[in-house]
């Protein structure tokens, strides 16, 4: 048989609308090598985004593509993996997407560790919507909705990945895209929830978190020896932080954990339920689904 082999241009769709010099130019290039230095089909792959600049890259990719509502790309995303355990599924969209109105969302998917990759274009603003401030504005930032400077701390959504019990947590940056490539390669190699941070600078509406701004402060943490223990990488983050500087690169990676789709469609209970006729009754009725969709 002769096997074909994917290559970029599989993966070409129409030419993305973003301003010259976005930094979402850089991951949608690095997403879609990833893919082919994988060999994932583009017919096996489905992108679901959010509202905002970020969330146009699904239009942008030519596989399976799910342009959704703001804030809410991490249900839908799920969503198709139990539908079809088989696609490569990715999340995508900006820190207003997932930080704000889908904060929520964020939290909980990784109590649930689906078998998708979630990344999230970091460029500390709203930016479709004109220049906001947002989760990841830093204090003192100044923008449309805090004329005189935010007076709110940032999240650090590394901190709230890792606390909330995700087993791959990770941050690039598009001012350096062999190392993003690379990182996101490996997130989607990764058997679970693989949450992936980008800096991607907005260069229209943010004049204050520049590629020059980006450059000066960001430091790969993951660099020398083994990977450490979730504490261990909280330390790192917070120590990073504490010097002015910006962390990147895979800070944790936990493997083996079994996956939401797996648990579900298997009809197991993480813990074993207390009301087995209930139990019994849902497992026939996975067992019918899978029958009827995947046998
Ligand atoms: C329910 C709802 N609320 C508000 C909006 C308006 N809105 C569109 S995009 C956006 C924020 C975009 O910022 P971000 O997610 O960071 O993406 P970026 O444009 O920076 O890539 C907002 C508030 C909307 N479309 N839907
Ligand atoms: S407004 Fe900012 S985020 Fe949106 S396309 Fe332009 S540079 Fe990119």
């Amino acid at each position: 048989m002769v096997e074909v082999k994917i290559t970029l241009k599989d993966y070409d769709s129409h030419k993305p609308t973003w301003c010259p010099g976005c930094g979402d130019y850089a991951v949608l290039l690095a997403l879609k090598k990833a893919l082919v230095n994988l060999q994932i089909p583009p017919h096996e792959v489905v992108v679901v985004s959010g509202i905002g600049c970020s969330g146009k890259i699904s239009d942008y990719v030519k596989s399976y593509g799910y342009h959704g509502i703001h804030g809410r790309v991490l249900p839908t995303a799920t969503a198709v993996k139990i539908a079809n355990p088989k696609l490569t599924v990715i999340g995508a969209g900006g820190d207003g997407d997932g930080y704000a109105i889908g904060g929520n969302h964020f939290l909980h998917v990784m109590r649930r560790n689906p078998n998708i990759t979630y990344i999230v274009m970091n460029n500390m603003i709203y930016a479709l919507t004109k220049g906001q401030t947002s989760p990841t504005s830093l204090k003192g930032f100044k923008s449309g909705t805090s004329p005189f400077g935010s007076v709110e701390g940032n999240i650090e959504p590394l901190y709230i990945a890792l606390s909330m019990g995700a087993p791959f947590v990770a941050r690039g940056f598009a001012g350096d895209p062999k190392r993003l490539t690379e990182i996101l390669t490996e997130a989607i190699k990764f058997k679970g929830f693989a949450f992936v941070d980008i800096y991607s600078p907005c260069v229209t509406f943010n004049r204050f978190n520049t590629y020059d701004w980006f450059k000066e402060r960001v430091e790969y943490i993951d660099t020398q020896g083994p990977l450490p223990t979730r504490m261990e990488a909280l330390n790192a983050i917070s120590q990073t932080w504490e010097r002015d500087k910006l962390p990147l690169g895979i800070v944790y990676k936990e493997e083996g954990l079994p996956t939401y789709e797996e648990l579900i469609l298997k009809g197991e209970d993480a813990v074993p339920a207390k009301d087995d006729i209930f139990s019994d009754l849902w497992k026939e009725k996975i067992k019918h689904l899978i029958q009827e969709n995947f046998v």
